[in-house]
C-alpha cells in the first residue's frame, strides 16, 4: 500500500429525534443564546444528511454514526431513576428539569468530541488507534462516553488495523478530535498531531476569569502515550484564556489543518509563535501557516461566524487541493467571506463551499464539530462494520426514515412528555437498522419495570 493509499474518511454524528435547545454549555454562546427556544430535530437530521450528501459529491470518503439512545437509558438506570420514562420522566420534570434535560440531550451528534484518532503511520504498532473521549467537564456529554466506546468497538472491531482506547478517567477531563490536529503532507507518512488544552490539572494555571476551560493538558499527554506518537512528532499548546472567555470552548472553534496548511487565528495559543515554530520544526517546514489578524477577523467574528470551525479537506480527485467547507454564517458575513474570498484568490485555498447547518449551529456546532476524521487506506476502510460508510442508499433510506419518524420540533416543555421518550426510541432503532448496527435495548413496557 502506497502513502497515495490513504485518504481521510470523514465520520458525521446524525442529530438525534431529540435534538433540543436547552443552554446546557457555559462557555459556548450559540447554546446560551439559543436556550428554550423551538428545535427542529427533522430539519437538524436532514440537514445533516444534506451535508453527507454535499461531501460525497465532493469526492470524498463519508462515514455515518448514529445519534444515542436518549433520554439515556444507562445513564438513567445508574442514578437509581429505573427504567420506565412514564416513571422517571415527571417526576424529575418536577424536581430536576436541568438533568431531565441533559439526559435529553443530542449533543452526540459532534463527534469531532467523540474520539481522538490517531492514523496508521504515526502510532506505535501501525494501527489505527482511538481513545473515545470522557467528556467529563460537563454533565450532558459525559453521558455519551460508554455509548461511544461501544459504537466504536463494533464500527472498528477489526484488531489487525483498528486498536481502541477506553475512556480516560474522569478527572483527566478529554474532548477529543475538537482539540487535535494532525498534520503531515500525506495521510500516508508519519505526521505531526498538535494537542490542544485549556488547563493543567497538576500545577494548575490561574482560572479563567469567565468560561471554565474543559480541555486537561495531562489527558493529551495520556493519549499520545497510549497511542504510542513519537514525542518529536507531538506538539502540546494552551489555548488562549482570552480565547476562552471570548467562546472558544474547544480548540475547533478558532484553529483548522489539514496536511501541510494550519489556519489558525492570531489569538488561538499562549506563546503562540512559540506554538507554530514547534510545529513547523517538528515537519521540517512542510507547513503552511496562515494566521488570521485580530484586525482583519476579530476573534468575537471568528466566534459568531465560526469560520474556523469549516472542515478543510482534500477531495479525492483533486491531490494537493485544499477546499474549505464553511458554515452558511460565514457568507453571510461580508468581512468574514471576503477574507475567504482572498485566499481562494491567493491560491491558499481552491475553493470554499458554503453549508446550511443551522440547527446544530445554534448550539454551537459547525461542520467541522459535526464530523470525526479517520485517516486510512482502502484496507482499513474496508474493515469498517456496519453499512456506516455513506452510499446513496443508505443516506435515501436514512432520509426517508427521518422523515417518518423524527418529531417536525420540540419545545422545552415537551421533554416532560415520556411518549417524547417512547417516540425517540422507535425512532432510533430504525436508525441502527438502517445501518446494521446492534440495536439499543428497548425501554420495558410501562406496565414493566
Ligand atoms: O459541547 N453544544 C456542544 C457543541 C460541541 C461543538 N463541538 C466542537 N466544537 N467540536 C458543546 O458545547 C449544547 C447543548 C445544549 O445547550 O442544548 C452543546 O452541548
Amino acid at each position: 500500500m502506497s502513502a497515495r493509499d490513504f485518504v481521510e474518511a470523514n465520520f458525521d454524528g446524525l442529530p438525534g429525534p431529540t435534538h433540543n435547545f436547552a443552554g446546557l454549555a457555559p462557555g459556548n454562546l450559540a447554546s446560551g443564546h439559543s436556550a428554550g427556544s423551538r428545535a427542529w430535530p427533522r430539519q437538524a437530521a436532514l440537514q445533516s444528511i444534506d451535508k453527507m450528501r454535499f461531501m460525497r459529491n465532493l469526492e470524498l470518503v463519508q462515514g455515518i454514526l448514529p445519534p444515542h439512545p436518549r433520554p439515556a437509558p444507562d445513564f438513567v438506570r445508574q442514578l437509581g431513576l429505573g427504567d420506565t420514562p412514564e416513571h422517571f420522566v415527571p417526576s424529575l420534570a418536577s424536581s430536576s428539569p436541568g438533568l431531565l434535560s441533559a439526559l435529553y440531550s443530542s449533543s452526540a451528534m459532534w463527534v469531532a468530541n467523540a474520539a481522538t484518532v490517531s492514523p496508521a503511520p504515526d502510532t506505535g504498532d501501525g494501527r489505527i488507534h482511538f481513545t473515545t473521549a470522557n467528556l467529563s467537564s460537563q454533565l450532558h456529554r459525559c453521558i455519551e462516553a460508554p455509548h461511544t466506546a461501544r459504537l466504536l468497538d463494533n464500527v472498528f472491531s477489526d484488531d489487525e488495523v483498528f486498536t481502541r482506547h477506553t475512556p480516560l478517567p474522569a478527572v483527566l477531563a478529554d474532548e477529543g478530535a475538537a482539540n487535535h490536529t494532525r498534520l503531515g503532507r500525506d495521510y500516508g507518512e508519519p505526521g505531526v498531531e498538535l494537542f490542544v488544552y485549556g488547563r493543567r490539572l497538576v500545577n494548575p494555571e490561574a482560572e479563567q476569569p469567565r468560561f471554565p476551560a474543559r480541555q486537561v493538558r495531562e489527558a493529551g499527554e495520556a493519549v499520545a502515550r497510549l497511542h504510542g506518537l513519537d514525542p518529536h512528532r507531538t506538539v502540546f499548546a494552551r489555548q488562549s484564556p482570552a480565547a476562552i472567555d471570548a467562546g472558544v470552548f474547544h480548540n475547533d472553534v478558532i484553529a483548522v489543518g489539514n496536511r501541510d496548511l494550519l489556519l489558525v487565528h492570531e489569538h488561538a495559543f499562549e506563546r503562540q509563535s512559540d506554538v507554530l515554530r514547534a510545529l513547523h520544526d517538528a515537519l521540517a517546514g512542510e507547513l503552511t501557516i496562515v494566521e488570521v489578524p485580530e484586525r482583519t477577523v476579530s476573534l468575537d467574528r471568528a466566534v459568531g461566524s465560526y469560520l474556523f470551525n469549516a472542515q478543510l479537506v482534500t477531495p479525492n480527485g483533486e491531490p494537493g487541493s485544499q477546499v474549505l467547507v464553511a458554515p452558511f454564517e460565514c457568507r453571510e458575513d461580508a468581512v468574514v467571506s471576503a477574507y475567504l474570498d482572498s485566499l481562494v484568490r491567493a491560491g491558499t485555498l481552491s475553493a470554499v463551499h458554503y453549508l446550511d447547518v443551522r440547527q446544530s449551529m445554534k448550539n454551537g456546532g459547525g461542520p467541522a464539530c459535526l464530523r470525526l476524521r479517520v485517516a486510512a487506506d482502502a484496507d482499513a476502510l474496508a474493515r469498517v462494520r456496519g453499512r456506516v460508510i455513506a452510499s446513496d442508499d443508505v443516506l435515501d433510506e436514512l432520509q426517508a426514515w427521518i422523515e417518518s419518524h423524527y418529531p417536525e420540533h420540540i419545545d422545552p416543555a415537551d421533554l416532560a412528555n415520556p411518549a417524547l421518550a417512547r417516540a425517540a426510541a422507535l425512532a432510533l432503532a430504525g436508525i441502527y437498522q438502517i445501518l446494521q448496527l446492534p440495536a439499543p435495548s428497548p425501554w420495558p413496557s410501562p406496565g414493566q419495570g
